[in-house]
């Protein structure tokens, strides 16, 4: 199927999407959101994907939401329409594991959709940001919530309160990227962790997944017991027995997802 927005496809288990609007840095406007949303629906439904990967184009990732398409929204409007509720949060609802790879400006919404991936693979390129304070607006896709999670209150509350961005080096020293590579790499290096996490067993990478997203929203006692319900769960998985059985074996596992 073809989108105006995306660029998307499957090699193997992992599913690529790629942000498409090199005319306006990629910004996230509603049509954009929308096509996201709907083949974020098809890879969670579709059992031969088993991670995703979230990227943009050397320049842009994203540099955020369509100021253009904004600049005429009201209140009432944004609240009976609310396309960041509707849309944006299917990255977070997804629950496959997805990456986002980012090369250069990953900027307010952009810098929130990153967020709301499991993680971020930045190229040496990349600049984050929430620049919103300048447009006489907050963060409103989770920024002010994701970013101290990921950076800790002191940088969260420099870059939300300045608008000033935050390059790669200093992204990866402050914990919201796990890893910074040169840009011409970006790509090879992603695919690499995502077909490695695709083939794992799918449902344990997404219980996983559940489990850490978890932490960041009950206390440990709960946490730790949560965790420990999942990981009793996981021992009526038929890739359970087959991942410990290969162990044994000396023989690579061959797990079926289930
Ligand atoms: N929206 C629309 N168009 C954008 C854009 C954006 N965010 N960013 C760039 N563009 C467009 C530019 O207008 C320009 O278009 P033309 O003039 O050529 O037609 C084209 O992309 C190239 O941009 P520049 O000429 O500006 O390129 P430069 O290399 O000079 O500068 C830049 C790159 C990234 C520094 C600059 O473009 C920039 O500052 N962009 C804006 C960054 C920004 O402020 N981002 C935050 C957007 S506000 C909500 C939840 C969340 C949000 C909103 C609502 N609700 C719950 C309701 C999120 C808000 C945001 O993200």
């Amino acid at each position: 199927m073809a989108y105006k927005t995306l660029q998307v496809k499957t090699e193997g288990r992992v599913g690529v999407i790629t942000l498409n609007r090199p005319e306006a840095l990629n910004a996230l406007c509603d049509e954009l959101t929308t096509e996201l949303t709907a083949v974020l629906a098809g890879f969670e439904r579709d059992e031969a994907i088993g991670c995703v990967i979230l990227t943009g184009s050397k320049k842009a990732f994203a540099a955020g939401a369509d100021i253009k398409e904004l600049q005429s929204r009201d209140q009432v409007g944004l609240y009976m329409h609310d396309p960041f509720a509707e849309t944006w949060e299917s990255v977070a609802r997804f629950r496959k594991p997805i990456i986002a790879a980012v090369s250069g400006y990953a900027l307010g919404g952009g810098c929130e959709i990153a967020m709301m991936c499991d993680f971020i693979i930045a190229s040496e390129t990349a600049k984050f940001g929430q620049p919103e304070i300048n447009l006489g607006v907050m963060p409103g896709a989770g920024g002010t919530q994701r970013l101290p999670r990921a950076v800790g209150k002191a940088k969260a509350m420099d870059l939300c309160l300045t608008g000033r961005m935050m390059d790669a080096e200093e992204a990866e020293r402050a914990g919201l990227v796990s890893r910074v590579v040169p840009a011409d790499d970006l790509m090879d290096v992603v695919m690499e962790a995502a077909e490695l996490i695709a083939a794992k067993s799918l449902p344990v990478a997404m219980m996983t997944k559940e489990s850490i997203n978890r932490s960041f929203e009950i206390g440990l006692t709960e946490g730790i017991r949560f965790e420990r319900r999942v990981f009793q769960a996981q021992f009526s998985l038929e890739d359970q027995s087959e991942g410990m059985a290969a162990f044994a074996e000396k023989r690579a596992a061959h797990f079926k997802h289930r």
